[in-house]
């Protein structure tokens, strides 16, 4: 690792340095809140044409660094190009969450493959390459992926759930099966996050947005042990890679997938208790978060009020500032940029 790319602030962080000034990033940086994504967007017909156009995906990756002087860029793509290259298209209707065929069973099962995985993806790896060349000496590169349970709750779901009834379901009555499923987006996912570091991603995180509907034992074998194999794959090909992991909603088991997983860093949703956090995990691995996203939605005093108790609070450290979940896009761009001054000492 050259010395520029070791003094990036959001890398020492992650390497378990305490900052003075936490480096910060916040989920969902690029997006419909902000006007010049508004417009790139309205030129595409779809969302996924956007994730697959590199010149446009590096602009948009690019637009929210220009603006705010973000520590990081993550890759601007979506968890479910993952089962779009498996096999199992993927639509985003227009003011809609996204729309797949369900797969329900092992015979279902068939339509998905490895084979073309790379092939697919390659649009998404040449936007990882232009970007890790075009950002600032000082910005770090995410890429990312979907956990293989999240990811797998839209592929048997066929779409956004409230209870997961049919993944959950399948996973209780069926685990053999289902683990079938969840191998093989564990297998894609772990090939796909290494290819991102191949094309300059300089960490990656795991979002596993739908963890916390899972109990104990589901939580183990559905979050912890693809996300842990996951990371050993990488981990075994690149070794100084950071990976940060989202087990959103997790609570207490936060413990556990910090202490079975391997991550080096946690995101913590805006639910965590700060103290318990600091106590319980922040001598094994930096944390990452919380503030709520309806606080930088409303800004004003209660925001700048709660920046700074996660600053009293996590601070003391090894300490990413970031929100507790993705922005919410009628969220006014002048909030973040008042949440960047905060952060930054203002
Ligand atoms: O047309 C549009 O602009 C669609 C909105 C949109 C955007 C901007 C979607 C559809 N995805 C994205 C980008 C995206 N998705 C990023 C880009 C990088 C950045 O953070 O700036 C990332 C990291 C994601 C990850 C993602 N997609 C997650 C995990 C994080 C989270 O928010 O929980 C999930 C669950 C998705 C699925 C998804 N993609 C899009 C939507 C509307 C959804 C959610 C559907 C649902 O509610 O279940």
């Amino acid at each position: 690792m050259n010395n520029t790319v070791s003094q990036k602030p959001f890398l020492r962080a992650l390497k378990g340095e305490n900052l003075k000034s936490p480096p910060l990033w916040l989920m969902r940086q690029a997006g419909r809140y902000l006007p010049e994504y508004r417009e790139i967007r309205g030129n595409v017909s779809g969302f996924l044409e956007l994730c697959y156009t590199p010149e446009l995906a590096v602009e948009v990756t690019l637009q929210p660094i220009r603006r705010y002087g973000f520590d990081a860029a993550i890759l601007f793509s979506d968890i479910l190009v993952v089962p779009d290259a498996l096999g199992q298209a993927v639509r985003f209707e227009e003011g809609e969450g996204p729309k797949l065929n369900p797969v329900r069973s092992v015979a279902d099962l068939d339509i998905l493959s490895l084979d073309r995985l790379h092939e697919h993806l390659a649009p998404v790896y040449e936007t990882v390459r232009r970007l890790s060349v075009e950002l600032p000496d000082e910005t770090a590169l995410i890429g990312f992926a979907g956990a293989p349970w999240t990811v797998a709750t839209y592929m048997v779901e066929g779409k956004g759930s409230r209870d997961f009834a049919n993944a959950r379901g399948w996973g209780l009555q069926d685990p053999e099966g289902f683990s079938k499923l969840i191998d093989l987006v564990t297998e894609a996912t772990a090939a796909y996050l290494c290819r991102q570091v191949e094309a300059g991603a300089e960490v990656l995180q795991i979002f596993d947005s739908w963890a916390g509907v899972l109990s104990e034992n589901e939580f183990e074998k559905w979050a912890i042990e693809p996300t842990a194999k996951i990371v050993s794959t990488v981990k075994a090909r690149y070794p100084d890679i950071p990976v940060i992991g989202f087990p959103r909603g997790a609570g207490i088991l936060y413990k556990r997938y910090v202490a079975e997983t391997g991550v080096d860093a946690v995101s913590l949703d805006s639910t965590m208790p700060l103290d318990w956090a600091a106590e319980n995990l922040q001598d094994k691995v930096a944390l990452q978060g919380n503030l709520d996203p309806l606080l930088l939605l409303g800004g004003g005093e209660p925001m700048d009020r709660e920046i700074r108790r996660i600053l009293d609070r996590l601070g003391k450290g090894p300490f990413i500032f970031n929100l507790g979940h993705g922005i919410i896009k009628e969220t006014p761009p002048e909030n973040v940029a008042r949440l960047v001054d905060v952060v930054r000492g203002g």
